[in-house]
């Protein structure tokens, strides 16, 4: 058999133009943002050879749970405005190691750079969400310029800034009923945030670094980027709103409309927040 050209895979192609699209909303700039994929074996093996090991990257965190996973993910330095155009210098496609404590480099990282700095955060999180959904795919960072900005003028309890959210559009609740929750300011970088995020991560699909960004998971990149993408649509509202020379808002979406919306959508809102 003879293989597919790599860069055509559409897990490949997928990663180029997602992080176009985000890059283009200003979410990433710079290096700012990171991906982590899950990928099935099978779809792997029609680009690649499982076989060729280019480089072997240690784990400074065990991830055993994760042993024989396949992952494309973003490279530590990477600008997500020259994925597109760069992808095997950018990108890479990794293979957990069986005793989990390193990464087999498939594909990828021609330049010989690490993957994305935040990869405890993100392999953590894959953890913590696989036990609660089997078919979770997808670990994404950003830094969404709205819900940076709320976290400087709003309060930080998960509880408050998702009822905010969830009032700023009607849909909001429907989208993301678990809510959103929220770290203290950490050092980005370092595997206790990856622990902290993980642990929010057994609740919440969305985890908010204050002053810094956000992560959203899902079952698709499309997922994962439309529930980040709601999220930070009401965060910019909100900031309009709270920018407005009055000042002050007249009416909003009630917490009785909030139930309202829930029950004629059939999702359950974290009851911690409503
Ligand atoms: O530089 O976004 O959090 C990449 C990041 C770190
Ligand atoms: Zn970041």
């Amino acid at each position: 058999m003879t293989m597919k050209n790599t860069v055509e895979a559409p897990f490949i192609q997928e990663m180029m133009e997602i992080t176009q699209t985000m890059w283009r909303n200003g979410w990433d700039e710079r290096n700012g943002g990171n991906i982590s994929y899950r990928l099935d074996k099978e779809e792997v093996a029609e680009y690649l050879d499982l076989n060729d090991v280019k480089r072997v990257i240690d784990l400074d965190f065990p991830v055993k749970e994760l042993a024989g996973e396949y992952f494309i993910v973003t490279g530590s330095g990477k600008f997500f405005k020259n994925i597109q155009k760069f992808p095997e210098d950018t990108l890479a496609v990794l293979k957990i190691t069986e005793d989990g404590n390193s990464a087999e480099l498939l594909w990828g990282l021609v330049n010989g750079d690490k993957p994305t700095s935040e990869l405890a955060s993100h392999f953590m999180s894959h953890i913590a969400r696989l036990k609660q959904d089997k078919n979770h795919r997808v670990i994404m960072h950003c830094h969404t310029t709205n819900v940076i900005a709320m976290t400087f003028v709003h309060d930080l309890s998960p509880k408050e800034f998702t009822k905010t959210l969830w009032k700023m559009c009607t849909e909001c609740v429907v989208v993301f009923p678990k809510g959103v929750s929220l770290l203290p300011w950490m050092v980005p970088g370092s595997n206790e945030i990856g622990e902290a995020t993980s642990k929010e991560m057994q609740d919440h699909r969305l985890v908010v670094w204050p002053h810094h960004g956000i992560f959203g998971t899902g079952d698709s990149l499309d997922d994962a980027f439309s529930l980040i993408e709601t999220a930070e649509k009401a965060a910019e509202v909100y900031m309009l709103v709270a920018s407005h020379h009055s000042g002050e808002i007249k009416q909003t979406i009630t917490d009785e409309q909030l139930k309202e919306l829930a029950d004629a959508f059939g999702v359950v809102p974290n009851p911690n927040y409503l």
